[in-house]
Parts: structure tokens; sequence; C-alpha cells
């Protein structure tokens, strides 16, 4: 019998992936650290291509930020990455359409340079700030989080960003600040879901946490995923990642972000109130009105290989248990 052995070289686009070379690049960083960096390692600016997903040029405040990212600050244990496809096409961004590929197929268009953030309510320091200016005091970490959507599926996503805790503490917020209010932008020709008569939504997209809420160091402020720039419909160029909510608080593309003393009414808990709350942690033991939350699927999956997980009290993160120890947590859904 014949045996045809390819030779290493020939390796299959399909094998190179964006996470192949994504893992591959964040170790040859872990392991130099930033001297290599300085000494010129190629950390590429134009657009690459990979197991046909097209990815996109990336902004210079963004890349000059990679050499100094604090790799792997949080890590989801053992558990796989979700591959770049899923979590880059299969979304939730109403602005953009209520199917799971609109935002793909539709989120090129939201133009995010210039990006402006507005700065207000009860701060000592409110003001508009571009975004450059609002990312370039920190540091860029690395967070590999559980993201649990509230329609039961699961993703595991490698952020960037920095701590949101960080950018509220050089607002100086106020005595009266008790909650943080987040507004999504609003551009009704480049959001074809804006435009349509047909949504239930009253936009613009707002979310919120308490105070205590927003600045535990979980909280994070996202620029970026799988070490490159934000994909738009990912919520560039600025989103909030709670990982122990369900993904509806983790609200995208933030144009303001208001310091305010009453608890804000989001989004999704003005439109069905018994459906979802203000609090929204993940909590396998309060089922959804129409469906149970004590398990998740694991994206990705199929029929044959459905990828069924037990869902964890706050999504796993324990920590922020203490936040709510006050709270009826069946209650304050
Ligand atoms: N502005 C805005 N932010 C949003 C949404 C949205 O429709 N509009 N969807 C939310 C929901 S329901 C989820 S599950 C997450 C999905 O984030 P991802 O597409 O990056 O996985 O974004 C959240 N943030
Ligand atoms: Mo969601």
């Amino acid at each position: 019998m014949l045996i045809k052995i390819p030779p290493a070289s020939a390796s299959r686009e399909c094998d190179v992936t964006p996470e192949s070379v994504y893992l591959s690049r964040r170790r040859f960083l872990g392991a130099a650290g930033g001297a290599l960096a300085l000494a010129g390692l190629p950390v590429r600016a134009e657009s690459e291509r990979y197991a046909g997903v097209e990815l996109g040029a990336q902004p210079s405040w963004f890349t000059e930020k990679l050499p100094d990212v604090r790799w792997q600050a949080v890590t989801a244990g053992n558990e796989a990455l979700t591959p770049y496809k899923d979590v880059t096409h299969y979304n939730n961004f109403y602005e953009f359409g209520t199917g799971k590929g609109d935002p793909a197929r539709h989120a090129g268009r939201l133009e995010v340079e210039p990006w402006t953030v507005m700065i207000d309510g009860e701060v000592a320091k409110p003001g508009p700030v571009s975004l450059e200016q609002l990312v370039q005091p920190h540091r860029l970490e690395e967070r590999i989080y559980r993201l649990r959507c509230v329609e039961a599926w699961s993703m595991v996503i490698p952020w960037l960003g920095f701590p949101l805790a960080d950018l509220l503490k050089r607002a100086e917020p106020t005595g009266n600040a008790r909650y943080v209010r987040f507004e999504t932008k609003v551009a009704p020709e480049q959001m074809p879901g804006v435009r349509s008569g047909f949504s239930l939504i009253d936009w613009p997209y707002i979310e919120g946490l308490r105070m205590d809420e927003a600045m535990h160091p979980l909280a994070l402020m996202a620029v970026g995923l799988y070490g490159r720039i934000l994909p738009n419909q990912n919520g560039a160029p600025l989103r909030l990642v709670v990982p122990w909510k369900y993904g509806f608080k983790s609200i995208k593309s933030i144009v303001r972000i208001s310091l305010v003393a009453e608890q804000p009414g989001s989004t999704w808990e003005r439109l069905a109130p018994d459906e979802y709350g203000f609090y929204a942690n993940v909590n396998p033991m309060v089922d959804h009105p129409r469906w149970s939350q004590a398990t998740e699927r694991r994206l990705p999956n199929s029929l044959f290989s459905p990828n069924v997980v037990d869902t964890c009290l706050f999504n796993g993160y324990d920590e922020v248990a203490g936040l709510y120890s006050d709270l009826d947590l069946r209650k304050h859904y």
C-alpha cells in the first residue's frame, strides 16, 4: 500500500486558524515579555486572513499597547476558547438586526473613528473624551471569561481591556454616585436594526451597574479580543464585559458613561421586567419564565454534539458573592 505523507510545510489553510496564530503569538509574548517587543516583535497592523476569516487593519492607539499587555491576567481554567469564527459570527447586537449573523453582516458599516465618550453626572471631572485619550492611561490585560447569554448559550472569550474601576476613579465620582449608566451609540444610517420600524427597543440601548458592582475588579472595559482590535460586531471600539451577569448587561459600542444617584432603567428590564431584571446575575436556580437556566449550550455545538454544561451561580465567579449577601436573588433576578 502506498501511503503519501505530506511534507510538514504543506499545512492546509484550514489548519492555520486565528486562534492558533493567537496562541502561538501569546506564548511568544508571554515568555519574552516586553523586552522582545521593544526589539521589534512584528505586531502586525495590516489585515490578515486565516481559515476564511478576514482580520482587519488595526489602529496605532491599539497596536502601541500590545507590547505591554498583561497576558492571562484572568483565565477560565482549562476550558477551551471558543473559536474566533464563532465569537465573531454568532452575536447579539440588535442595532444591526435580531439574527445571530446580522451583526457580522452589517456592523462593518459602523464608523468607529473618530469616537468620543461623554463622561458625566456625579463626577468631579465630567466631559467628552476621545477614545485614544480614554484608553491611553491604561495598561491592557488579557481576561479569558465565560460569557453566558440569558438565552442559555455560552462562550469562552479572551478579551483585551482594562478594569472599569480604573476608568471611573479617573473621573472622580462624587458622594452621590450610586450607579453607573451606560449608553450605546445610535446611528440609524449605519444601523439597520435601529432604522427598522419593527424594533421593540427604545434606542439607545442602556445598561447599568450598582457602584460596588462597577468597581469590582472583574468588571472590564474591553477594546480587543483574541489579541486583536475588537471587531465591530462585538461592540467596537469600547464595550463593557461583566462576566458574572447575563450577556445583555455587557453593553456594546459605548458613547456615554454617567454616574447617577438613581438605579437606571436598562433596556431589557424596561421591555420585559418579568423576564429580565436589573441585576441579571447568572443563576441556575432562577429560571427564565419560558426556559430553564440550569444548563447552557457551550458553543460551538451541533445537533450531534449538543455540548450541554451545567450553569454555575454567578457564572462560576464566586468572588462576587459578597456583593449580594443582603439580596434575595429570587426577587432581584
Ligand atoms: N448595544 C448593545 N449591546 C449588547 C447587545 C445589543 O443588542 N446591543 N446584546 C447583548 C447580549 S444579549 C449579549 S449575549 C452580548 C453578546 O456579546 P457578543 O456578541 O460579543 O458575544 O452583547 C450584549 N450587548
Ligand atoms: Mo444575551
